[in-house]
């Protein structure tokens, strides 16, 4: 077994540009091919692999990069995913839910720091999913009002909520719909997500898409997945029409079945950044300050990354997912600490102008596919 790896591990490595090729002409991947590439270890085949994915978003964006401010408005969650700082039952984490005003101020001034969007998160925060409908309400106040005081697109994160609050969210101005399935393997999803059904979060994306809005899917790294189960990812990405579609790696967090887990290597990542681009040319594809913080995102970015995310004004009290203080308070997840990297790198901040109409078009296209039915809303 090990020795029939080895000699067709020999044959893909020799092959390996007529392998980037079938990537990016959208064939399958076998499993031997999925796993060389989540295994790559030769410097050069690794360059190779990055290079082509640089190419690829030069063809689809330039050299203009998209920024997303963030900001994790409630850290109260009724669920407990075991990766999550936020999981209902950890004790040792420092539960918030920040006001109305709060969440203004800072929306405001990450809009005046130059952000293309604003992402609204919080865990599934039982104030707003109660069933009486006076939490969704607030919500949907909440996020007509940052729509209009900034002026920007909007990002809701809310957690899985009813295809009638998302049409009135769409309706309040939000474009985004961000809720990451972190796997499509079932059984996985049940014991990373224990108590929460897969299908039911999957349709929430379905509905999204109903409902006129934009759909971010993502992937959790380093939780036991295998090489099959990213590439049935990547069919189920296809499938739902993704418009942004995210990986990252797991953090272990303190407090947490999963606290002493040892981490991914950094490099799987970036190399599945990579294959996502290939393999979705024209999609936003996410660099995480909240994986790695700022010193992180010069490799997301040279796997061929267009949009950094988790961008967080400091001196709000705002923290972050996987990395809930890493780089915050000292001015490290800001826009101008993004610009200097970005300078280094031949890359620049898109206009908002550039971004609003990569949003229109997207929306074409999610119309011309019917991923948008205005009767199921
Ligand atoms: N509560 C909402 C939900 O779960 O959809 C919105 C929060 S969303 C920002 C939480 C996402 O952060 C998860 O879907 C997961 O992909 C990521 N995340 C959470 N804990 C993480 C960890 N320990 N390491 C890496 N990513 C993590
Ligand atoms: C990020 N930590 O952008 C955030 C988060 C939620 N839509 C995004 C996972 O990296
Ligand atoms: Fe709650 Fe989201 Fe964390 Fe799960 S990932 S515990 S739903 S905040």
């Amino acid at each position: 077994m090990t020795n029939a790896l080895k000699v067709n591990d020999a044959d893909i490595g020799h092959n390996f540009e007529a392998l980037l090729s079938k990537i990016k002409a959208g064939e399958d991947l076998s499993t031997a091919e999925m796993s060389f590439l989540l295994n790559l270890q030769d410097e050069g085949q690794i360059e190779a692999l990055f290079q082509q994915a640089r190419h690829v978003r030069r063809k689809s964006f330039g050299t203009e990069i998209f920024m997303y401010g963030f900001i994790y408005a409630s850290t109260y969650c009724r669920n407990d995913c075991r990766f999550c700082l936020f999981r209902r039952s950890n004790s040792q984490t420092t539960r918030y839910r920040k006001s109305k005003q709060e969440i203004m101020a800072a929306a405001t001034r990450l809009a005046d720091s130059g952000v293309h969007l604003v992402d609204l998160t919080m865990g599934e925060d039982p104030d707003i999913l109660n069933g009486d409908g006076a939490g969704f309400d607030r919500l949907v106040d909440l996020v007509a009002s940052l729509q209009q005081q900034t002026g920007l697109p909007i990002m809701v994160s809310p957690g899985v909520v009813p295809a009638a609050v998302l049409q009135q969210l769409a309706a309040a101005g939000a474009v985004w719909y961000a809720c990451y399935q972190e796997t499509h393997d079932p059984a996985l999803f049940k014991k990373l997500r224990p108590g929460q059904d897969y299908h039911s979060r999957m349709q929430t994306k379905v509905d999204a898409h109903h409902c006129g809005l934009l759909v971010e899917e993502g992937l959790l790294c380093g939780v036991g997945e295998t090489p099959d189960h990213i590439a049935q990812s990547l069919d189920v990405i296809k499938e739902v029409g993704a418009d942004q579609i995210r990986v990252m790696n797991f953090v272990p967090q303190p407090g947490t079945p999963m606290a002493k887990q040892a981490p991914p290597d950094p490099l799987r990542e970036t190399l599945i950044i990579a294959i996502l681009r290939l393999v979705f040319p024209d999609r936003l594809i996410p660099a995480s300050l909240d994986v790695a913080g700022i010193a992180g995102l010069r490799s997301r970015l040279n796997a061929g990354a267009n949009v950094v995310t988790s961008i967080v004004p400091p001196g709000e009290g705002l923290v972050g997912v996987a990395q809930h203080s890493l780089n915050i308070e000292e001015g490290g997840r800001t826009t101008a600490a993004v610009q200097s990297v970005l300078q280094t790198l031949g890359l620049q901040p898109a206009t908002r102008k550039a971004y609003q109409s990569w949003l229109k078009r997207r929306q074409q296209v999610v119309a011309d596919l019917q991923l948008r039915t205005e009767a199921a809303c």
